[in-house]
C-alpha cells in the first residue's frame, strides 16, 4: 500500500512517521513527473516544493487556516494532499483542474494566483479581516526568492511591518527564478546562505562580548556599536527583521521534521514571521535537477529523455523575435534590450550572451522595467522591453505615465497575446489590444506571420520615433521560412508606413478584417465560404491596431454591406469594436458588422484549439458567422 492510500484527508499527514514522510514524498513526485510529462505544466518548481507543502499540511488546517501559493505554479503536491488526487490526471485539460490554486476549485485553495508576489498582500488582507472579525485562525504566504524582488512583494512587506499582524511568510529560496536570479536581494539572500555557517560564529563572537568588563558607559556604548555592525555583516534576515519580521532560518528546506518545528516555534509568535527554507528546483528528478530552466514550464516530455532541441522548422514567434533583435542589434548599437525574468521566455537568451552589457534582467518587476526603459531611452538609447502580454497588465500606468505621457521611443514587445491555452486566464494574453489601444501617442502592430513580425521590430527600431507596441502569440510561427527575403546573408526588411493594411484577398460578398495570426483562420474560413456558398470574401490583414486610418474606414465602408472583424483579444475594446465606431462615425451606418474575439468573460484552459473553438474564433465560428451574415443564419451557438 502506498503511502498516498493512507491519506484520505490532509489530517492523515500527522499520524504518519518522518519515514513515511520520506516516502509520501517521493510518491508525490513520481505522481508530479507522470502527470506534467503527459499533461505539460511547471515541474521543476512543483518538485522543489514538496516538502514544503506536506509540511504545511501537517502543521495547519488549510481548509480553515488560509495559505497562499504565490504564482501559484508550486500548487501540485498542494492539490494532491487536498483531496484531488482522483483529478490530478487532468490537470491543464479542459474541464480538469486548474495548473493554478483557484477559489472555485477547492476550499482549500486560499487565493487564486498565476502573476507573481501577490501572496504577501493577499495573506495580509486575509490577516486584516480575520482579525476584524475577531477570529483565529492562521494565515500564510509561500513564496519563491525570485518573486520577493517585485515591487507588490516589497510593498506588502511594507505594509505587514507597519500592521504587524500574526502571519507567516514561508520564503521558498531555490536561488532561481525561470533561470537563476538577479538582483540585490538575491545577492543578499546568497550571503544568508553562505553565511550559515557564520551563525555559529556570531553567536561565539556575543559570548566572548558578554566576558569582557565593561569600564563605563563609553565602553558600553562601543560594544553595542560593534554588535549592531557584526549583526549586518553576519546575523541572517537582518533585512526582514528592522521590517518588523521575525527571521526563522535558513533551514533546509527538504527536511519535513525541520520545516516542521520550525512553523510549529514560529506560529505561536504574536506578530509577522518569515521562515527561510533553501531548497533546490526540480529536486527529486536528475534531469530537472541538471536544466531546472529546461523543466521550469512547458510541453510534453519523455520521462527517460531531456525534450529535443527546437527544429528551424518549428521556429516559434518568440524564436523569430530574438533572431529578428539579434540581428537589428549587430547594426544598431542603441539597441538595448530589457526582460522582467523572462530571457529565454521572451527570446532574449541569444541577444543577452552576445550584449551582455546592453541586456538587462530586471527581475520580476515589470512595472519597474518599463520605467527604467523610459529613462533610458532619454539617453538616445532604443530600449526594446519584452514580455508577456498578460504581465504587461501590471505595467499598465508606468506605460502611460512614464513613457507615453513623454512621447519615449520604447519598444515594448508583447509575446503570448491572444489565448495561450493550458495555463489558462491567469495567462491568456487577452486584454493588451484594449489596455494599450486607448493610450495616446502610441503604435502598435499585430504581425501576422513571421516575416510581419520581423518588419515589426525593424519599423518599430527605424522608423517610428513613439512608444511601439508588438503583439504576437504562442506558438509555431506562420509562413516561416528562413530563405525567404535573403539578399544575400542579409535580411531584406521592408518600411512600413504606419497606418498601412495589406489586402490578402480580394473580393465582393463580405469582408474580414483580420488582426494578427488569426489571420490564418480567416484564410481558412473564406476559402469554406468560396465552396460552400461560392461567395467572394475579402481579407484584409489589419497590420495596425493603432493607428487605423481613415483611408480604409472609406474603403470598407463604401465597398462593403457586411464586414467580420477578427482577433484574439477581448471583444471589449478591441479592434472590432473600434472599427465598428468608426465606421458609424463616418457615416457608415447601416452595415452588419459581426466582431469575433474572445468573449466577456474569463476563459478557463485547455488546449488553444479547443478554446478557440468554444469562443467561437477559429475557422468553423468565423464560416459560421459569414454563413449567417450572407443566409441570415443563426449563428453557431457558443458556450
Ligand atoms: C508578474 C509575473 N511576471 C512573470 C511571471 C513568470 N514567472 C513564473 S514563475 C517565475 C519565477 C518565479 O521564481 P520564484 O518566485 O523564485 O519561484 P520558483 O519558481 O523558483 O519556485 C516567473 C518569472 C509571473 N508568473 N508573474
Amino acid at each position: 500500500m502506498s503511502v498516498l492510500e493512507k491519506i484520505s484527508a490532509p489530517a492523515d499527514l500527522r499520524k504518519l512517521s518522518y519515514a513515511e514522510i520520506d516516502r509520501l514524498c517521493s510518491e508525490i513526485r513520481n505522481i508530479m513527473v507522470e502527470v506534467v510529462s503527459k499533461n505539460g505544466g511547471h515541474l521543476a518548481s512543483n518538485l522543489g516544493a514538496v516538502e514544503l507543502t506536506v509540511a504545511l499540511h501537517r502543521v495547519f488546517d488549510l481548509a480553515r487556516d488560509r495559505f497562499v501559493f504565490d504564482v501559484g505554479h508550486q500548487c501540485y503536491a498542494h492539490k494532491i494532499l487536498s483531496g484531488r488526487l482522483n483529478k490530478i490526471e487532468t490537470l491543464r485539460q479542459y474541464g480538469g483542474l486548474s495548473g493554478f490554486p483557484k477559489i472555485s476549485e477547492s476550499g482549500y485553495d486560499a487565493f487564486g494566483t498565476g502573476h507573481s508576489s501577490t501572496s504577501i498582500s493577499a495573506a495580509l488582507g486575509y490577516a486584516a479581516g480575520r482579525d476584524l472579525n475577531g477570529e483565529n485562525y492562521y494565515v500564510g504566504a509561500l513564496i519563491g526568492d525570485a518573486s520577493l524582488s517585485s515591487g507588490m512583494a516589497f510593498e506588502a512587506l511594507n505594509h505587514l511591518g507597519h500592521m504587524k499582524s500574526r502571519m507567516m511568510i514561508i520564503l521558498n529560496d531555490n536561488e532561481m527564478a525561470i533561470a537563476p536570479n538577479v538582483g540585490a536581494l538575491s545577492v543578499y539572500l546568497e550571503k544568508i546562505r553562505v553565511g550559515w555557517v557564520y551563525k555559529k560564529v556570531k553567536e561565539d563572537i556575543e559570548a566572548l562580548l558578554k566576558m569582557i568588563p565593561i569600564f563605563g558607559s563609553n565602553v558600553a556604548k562601543f560594544v553595542e556599536r560593534v554588535k549592531s555592525s557584526l549583526k549586518y555583516l553576519v546575523v541572517p534576515g537582518m533585512l526582514f527583521e528592522e521590517l518588523g519580521v521575525k527571521y526563522f532560518g535558513p533551514i533546509d528546506g527538504h527536511n519535513v521534521e525541520q520545516i516542521v518545528t520550525t512553523i510549529e516555534n514560529a506560529k505561536d509568535f504574536a506578530g509577522p514571521v518569515i521562515i527561510h527554507a533553501i531548497t533546490k528546483k526540480g529536486k527529486g528528478f536528475s534531469l530537472a535537477e541538471a536544466s531546472p530552466e529546461k523543466y521550469h514550464s512547458g510541453g510534453l516530455f519523455c520521462v527517460e529523455t531531456a525534450p529535443p532541441p527546437a527544429q528551424v522548422e518549428n521556429k516559434t514567434y518568440t524564436d523569430i523575435f530574438g533572431d529578428t533583435i539579434l540581428d537589428l542589434a549587430s547594426r544598431e548599437n542603441k539597441i538595448a534590450c530589457i526582460t522582467a525574468a523572462m530571457c529565454d521566455g521572451t527570446g532574449l537568451s541569444k541577444f543577452a550572451a552576445k550584449y551582455s552589457a546592453r541586456f538587462f534582467d530586471v527581475g520580476i518587476c515589470e512595472q519597474h522595467a518599463l520605467t527604467f526603459a523610459g529613462g533610458l531611452s532619454l539617453t538616445g538609447h532604443i530600449p526594446v522591453v519584452a514580455m508577456y502580454s498578460t504581465f504587461s497588465q501590471r505595467a499598465l500606468d508606468q506605460f502611460i505615465h512614464d513613457v507615453a505621457l513623454q512621447n519615449l521611443h520604447v519598444i515594448l514587445c508583447l509575446d503570448r497575446a491572444g489565448l495561450v491555452g493550458e495555463d489558462g486566464p491567469t495567462h491568456h494574453g487577452a486584454f493588451d489590444i484594449s489596455m494599450f489601444k486607448m493610450v495616446p501617442n502610441v503604435i502598435i502592430m499585430a504581425p501576422s506571420d513571421a516575416h510581419e513580425l520581423k518588419n515589426a521590430v525593424y519599423n518599430a527600431v527605424y522608423n517610428y520615433r513613439h512608444p511601439v507596441v508588438i503583439r504576437y502569440p504562442k506558438g509555431k510561427a506562420a509562413d516561416y521560412n528562413p530563405e525567404k527575403l535573403l539578399n544575400g546573408d542579409f535580411y531584406q526588411y521592408e518600411n512600413i508606413e504606419a497606418a498601412s493594411y495589406k489586402t490578402v484577398a480580394e473580393g465582393e460578398d463580405l469582408l474580414m478584417i483580420s488582426c494578427g495570426t488569426v489571420l490564418d483562420e480567416c484564410k481558412k474560413a473564406a476559402a469554406e465560404l468560396s465552396e460552400k456558398r461560392r461567395a467572394s470574401c475579402e481579407i484584409i490583414d489589419i497590420r495596425f491596431v493603432k493607428p487605423i486610418s481613415d483611408k480604409l474606414i472609406k474603403y470598407c465602408g463604401e465597398k462593403f454591406d457586411k464586414i467580420i472583424c477578427v482577433e484574439d483579444n477581448c471583444l471589449k475594446g478591441g479592434i472590432g469594436e473600434e472599427i465598428s465606431a468608426r465606421l458609424y462615425e463616418s457615416g457608415y451606418n447601416s452595415k452588419k458588422i459581426k466582431l469575433i474575439g474572445l468573449p466577456d468573460r474569463f476563459v478557463e484552459h485547455g488546449p488553444n484549439s479547443r478554446l478557440k473553438n468554444i469562443t467561437g474564433s477559429d475557422s468553423a465560428g468565423i464560416l459560421a458567422a459569414a454563413l449567417a451574415m450572407l443566409d441570415g443564419e443563426k449563428c453557431r451557438k457558443k458556450e
